[in-house]
């Protein structure tokens, strides 16, 4: 039936001009990063509401983190975040992620969550509070160093509320100046990504409101910091696809923190709103790896896709899966642009062809694409399934109520 399914499939692609074995090997090689902090227990400003069997402590997470791997054979790494997954012994987190065939990805330092950080971390006017922000930074790079990551992943709630609060420009200064000792401590082979947020959990300023800033700050600190894009973090109708485009073009895009939005920072489902935006972004990243600028390529390959979501509402594993299972699906959907043809619309500034061969990709149903890829991959053809089916979900529950939460 499905073996049906993908020869007429393959035949169609054929004739649109796709070689299916190079979209097969890409599929294959893409990874997308679990965050440790999806599987706790979150909420809202308003509520946590507490799930049943939700991990105790950062090792369950990691338990519950190589489900999604089993199913989709697509997310090997896990991210961390500090203090919520301090353990005494990092070599002992290291050694359980790779004995569930994870390793440990990204190292997330908080500095939101402290008492201290009232005014800002990095950015607070009191020295000693600055001391400390940088002292949990430094930290984070010798976590990333135990752990055997080569990221580490930069968000800053630092802002402000009120006109006047603060001096924008010598909490600049003090942010570039603490970055700079971290920047300093990063191994050659460590990468250190800059995150971009435009408000939350400030109302006024952020101090790094959005990627040209971020960017900025990358350029000063040198060739190991990038940008982070999470795509919830930019104002309504910002063209996202075009800021990628543009960071690849100068070789700092780091990586990705997928989720989805309606109205704000609302962590949701990756793609479970405009689905289209994520196939945009997906699609200059393939341009970009396709095409003949060196640079551009080589920054493409290299990017570090990472979901950063809270399932507020639903369970935490299957709301994972179906996660990875969008961004597969619409990176597939990306593979199949034909751009040569795309290329020749452009030099011909033909507009409706070139729209036309965008979206015709999108609108290519890529089930019997992914059902292949999936059989290949040696993972159940339907993984949503395969979770539902094999008790997981019920054999956590004896873990009750009141895992982590953040
Ligand atoms: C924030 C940022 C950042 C941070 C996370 C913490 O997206 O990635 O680490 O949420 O929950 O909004
Ligand atoms: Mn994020
Ligand atoms: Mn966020």
């Amino acid at each position: 039936m499905s073996d049906k399914h993908y020869t007429l499939f393959e035949e169609q692609q054929n004739q649109r001009g796709i070689n299916l074995n190079n979209v097969k090997d890409k599929l294959k090689q893409l990874k997308v990063e679990t965050p440790s902090w999806g599987f706790g227990d979150s909420g809202t400003r308003f509520k946590v509401f507490q799930q049943e069997g939700i991990p105790r402590d950062p090792f369950e997470k990691f338990e519950d983190a190589a489900q999604v791997h089993r199913y989709t054979g697509m997310s090997p790494s896990v991210a961390i975040h500090i203090p919520w997954d301090k353990v005494d012994d990092y070599s002992k987190l290291k050694n359980h992620a790779s004995s569930l065939g994870l390793s440990v990805g990204a190292v997330n330092p908080n500095l939101f969550q402290d008492d201290d950080y009232k005014f800002g971390s990095v950015t607070n006017t009191n020295p000693s509070i600055r001391r400390k922000a940088t002292d949990h930074l430094l930290e984070c790079v010798d976590i990333a160093k135990e752990v055997d990551s080569d990221i580490v992943s930069l968000w800053f709630a630092d802002g402000t509320n009120y006109p006047g609060q603060a001096d924008f420009r010598q909490r600049k200064h003090w942010m570039e100046e603490c970055l700079q000792e971290m920047y300093g401590s990063l191994d050659d082979h460590m990468r250190m990504l800059i995150e971009y947020k435009f408000f939350e959990p400030a109302f006024y300023h952020t101090d790094l409101p959005d990627w040209g800033m971020a960017y900025n700050m990358a350029m000063k600190l040198g060739p190991q910091a990038e940008v982070l894009v999470d795509t919830g973090h930019h104002p309504q109708a910002t063209n996202i696809e075009h800021i990628v485009a543009y960071l690849l073009d100068e070789n700092r895009l780091g990586g990705f923190h997928f989720n989805s939005r309606k109205y704000a920072d609302d962590d949701l489902i990756v793609a479970a709103h405009n689905p289209y935006e994520i196939f945009l972004i997906l699609h200059q990243i393939i341009s970009a790896e396709d095409g003949t600028d060196v640079k551009a390529s080589k920054n493409a390959a290299n990017i570090a896709y990472m979901l950063d979501q809270c399932h507020n509402i639903e369970p935490k594993i299957p709301a994972m899966i179906r996660s990875i299972l969008n961004v597969q699906s619409l990176y597939a959907k990306a593979c199949l642009i034909n751009l040569e043809e795309l290329r020749e619309a452009q030099k011909n500034q033909d507009v409706l062809a070139a729209e036309q061969t965008v979206r015709e990709a999108y609108e290519c149903d890529v089930t019997p694409l992914l059902q292949a890829v999936r059989e290949e991959m040696g993972v159940p053809v339907d993984p949503m399934k395969a979770y539902r089916e094999s008790g997981y979900g019920e054999k956590i529950l004896a873990r009750g109520k009141g895992g982590a939460s953040w």
